[in-house]
């Protein structure tokens, strides 16, 4: 019963900007709970490699390399999944970009970029995947990578706690209209985890220890560390779970 409950097997996913850091790790957790994934990413060759590397752990993989911030090659890359009798069952909005200004110093075209990329994209994505599960009336799972600034701000860094503040209500948007459909939208806020989008902070001894002493868990989370919530929100045991949110934080949103 509880093996079978958190199975993937039979269901593809498409995970945005999975072929490095938080995106790899859940498609890597995806395709060893059973789940047939597709690697995305702009660079084709990293989406290669990513690929290549799962397959060699016999896993089914498929790759799509497009921009997500691109509805052109958004709508193109579900066509081709279109005519190659691919259906997606579960979509992480994951890809996102961080751009650390102060918002007095930062452009239109930076604020943009960092909008686009972190929430246009779930919308984007979100759209075409819930029209194919609508019109293929079997359900589906929507998890949209959130953050801690989806609920708390810190200074520099607003384009994307904006960003991520309207994953949060955007994931609420998707279940007011999809969950009739059967469709369970949720996300996943992470702590702040060991990342390539963090090296800089992680590398700032003063940064680092602000980080270990805020979050109970004292220390920074691992990408694998979220795949848990990623399975749970993408199998049968979430399926009465509409337009939440949860943290793997270590605790840093529950203490002050
Ligand atoms: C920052 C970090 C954070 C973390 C994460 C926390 O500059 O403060 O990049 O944004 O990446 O999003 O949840």
């Amino acid at each position: 019963m509880t093996t079978e409950l958190f199975s993937l097997a039979g269901r593809t996913a498409l995970i945005t900007g999975s072929s490095r850091g938080l995106g790899n790790a859940i498609a890597g957790g995806y395709a060893a709970a059973g789940a047939a994934v597709i690697i995305n990413g702009t660079d084709p060759a990293r989406v290669a490699a990513a690929a290549q590397a799962l397959r060699g752990k016999g896993h089914v993989v498929h790759e799509a390399p497009f921009d997500v911030t691109d509805e052109a090659a958004v709508c193109a890359a579900f066509a081709r999944l279109d005519a190659e009798g691919i259906a997606v069952d579960i979509l992480v909005n994951n890809a996102g970009i961080q751009l650390r200004k102060p918002l007095v110093e930062l452009s239109v075209a930076e604020w943009k970029r960092v909008i686009d990329t972190n929430l246009t994209s779930a919308f984007l994505i979100g759209r075409e995947a819930a029209r194919r599960m609508i019109k293929r009336g079997k359900g589906g799972k929507i998890i949209n990578i959130g953050s801690l600034m989806s609920d708390v701000a810190r200074a520099t860094v607003a384009p994307y706690t904006a960003a991520k503040g309207g994953i949060k209500m955007l994931t609420r948007s998707m279940a007011a209209e999809w969950a009739e459909h059967d469709i369970q939208a949720n996300a996943i806020g992470p702590g702040y985890m060991a990342t390539e989008m963090n090296k800089a902070l992680i590398e700032n001894p003063a940064f680092d220890a602000w980080v270990k002493g805020r979050t109970p868990s004292r220390r920074w989370g691992r990408p694998e560390e979220l795949v848990g919530a990623a399975i749970f929100l993408a199998s049968a045991a979430s399926g009465y779970v509409n337009g939440q949110i949860i943290y793997v934080d270590g605790g840093m949103l529950a203490v002050l």
